[in-house]
């Protein structure tokens, strides 16, 4: 029977597109990182609106959580959970630091949904919880069970774990918007987001802490799994490039992410190419940001058809502190690493300015001829 599911779940979205949620990797703080597990680093969320055929195409959702991995199951404690702003059913939204397991995140505007898997565990339980005013179901909060909601599915397979729940199920239809956030976290009901996708900086730096996230992740649930392409070049200034830097973007309408991922650059010169729901259209904003860069935001009119930027986009060097400009505390942090060596390095990483693999008088001349700089 399980694996008659599996196989259902796996021919059911293998021609949809997902809406891809990225993040980057390297980007969860010790000590969750020297657990040795690399499952809490998330790699990313997929998200798939179809119509089960099987069931008077009852429209259902597919969630998909990548690790860096490469075995979920292998240690098998990490706990895969997203917390849920989406229309009102009439009973509000929790704004509590507990969502719908006892996990001591949330997002900012409160959450009225609860998505949340094991990857211990009888075949990865999966719940799918909705706030009533008092709790999300069995006590306040309600406990993790190791059983799963009923009628629903879930798949684990290498460093993905597949969820599949109707929408009905979650109180939603097709057309409907949610805002989210999807993180790791461990097996503690004080557990914190230990490696949230809206966030690929400063994140906790201790299993426990609590945090309420942006959870300006936004997706609408539409069968229309088409896509627009929008494809371009990325410049990083005062760089050698021994080593490579990940740089995080997210295409935001409003204030909004509706997709996010990221570019590995190898060289200072590195093409991009970011699909986009075709349902997205008008005025967009494509935020480039990661290491020691200041943002860039690059404006694009979305069309439904595919487009290039013209130009490069230049990743401005220098902001070693992420602040969002480049100024004596990033000569500060620079000092303070000065001949830390990459990879194995202590302190922080982005001190090396230029990824030459050593912190040294070349890094801190970068963020001099920058000074003064700020996130664009
Ligand atoms: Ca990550
Ligand atoms: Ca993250
Ligand atoms: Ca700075
Ligand atoms: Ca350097």
């Amino acid at each position: 029977m399980k694996q008659l599911l599996a196989m259902a779940l796996v021919c059911a979205v293998a021609p949809a597109m997902a809406v891809k949620f990225n993040d980057v990797s390297g980007d969860v703080n010790a000590p969750m990182t020297t657990y040795g597990n690399p499952n809490v680093d998330l790699l990313g969320l997929e998200i798939v609106t179809d119509l089960d055929t099987n069931n008077n195409n009852e429209p259902r959702v597919t969630f998909t959580f990548t690790t860096v991995g490469p075995d979920m199951q292998n240690p098998n404690w990490i706990k895969l959970v997203m917390a849920i702003h989406g229309p009102d059913t009439g009973s509000g939204y929790n704004t509590g630091l507990s969502t719908g397991w006892p996990r001591l995140f949330n997002i900012a505007g409160g959450s009225n949904r609860w998505i949340g898997g094991w990857v211990d565990g009888a075949f990865g339980g999966f719940e799918a919880r909705i706030w009533n005013g008092t709790d999300f179901g069995g006590g306040t909060p309600a406990g993790a069970t190791w059983l799963g909601t009923p009628g629903m599915i879930s798949m684990i397979t290498g460093n993905t774990a597949t969820y599949q729940v109707y929408l009905s199920t979650l109180g939603l239809q097709l057309g409907d918007t949610i805002h989210f956030e999807a993180t790791t976290t461990g097996g503690d009901d004080d557990d914190g987001a230990w490696d949230p996708i809206s966030m690929y900086q400063n994140q906790i730096t201790a299993p426990d802490q609590q945090i309420t996230t942006a959870g300006d992740l936004m997706y609408t649930f539409s069968t229309n799994t088409s896509s627009q392409t929008i494809s371009g070049n990325l410049q990083l200034n005062d760089v050698v490039m021994t080593n490579s830097r990940q740089i995080r973007y997210a295409v935001m309408v409003g204030t909004s992410a509706i997709t996010t991922g990221s570019v590995l650059a190898t060289t200072a010169s590195a093409g991009f190419s970011i699909d986009v729901p075709s349902t997205a259209s008008g005025a967009a904003t494509i935020v480039f940001d990661g290491s020691s860069f200041l943002k860039n935001s690059v404006p694009v009119n979305l069309t439904g058809a595919n487009q290039a930027i013209t130009g490069n986009v230049v990743m401005v060097n220098g902001d070693v502190d992420t602040s969002g400009e480049v100024d004596a505390a990033d000569i500060d942090q620079t000092i303070a690493d000065f001949g830390q060596m990459w990879p194995g390095g202590t302190g922080n990483p982005n001190s090396d300015v230029d990824a030459s693999g050593e912190v040294d008088a070349a890094d801190i001349d970068v963020v001099i001829a920058n000074f003064g700089a700020g996130d664009l």
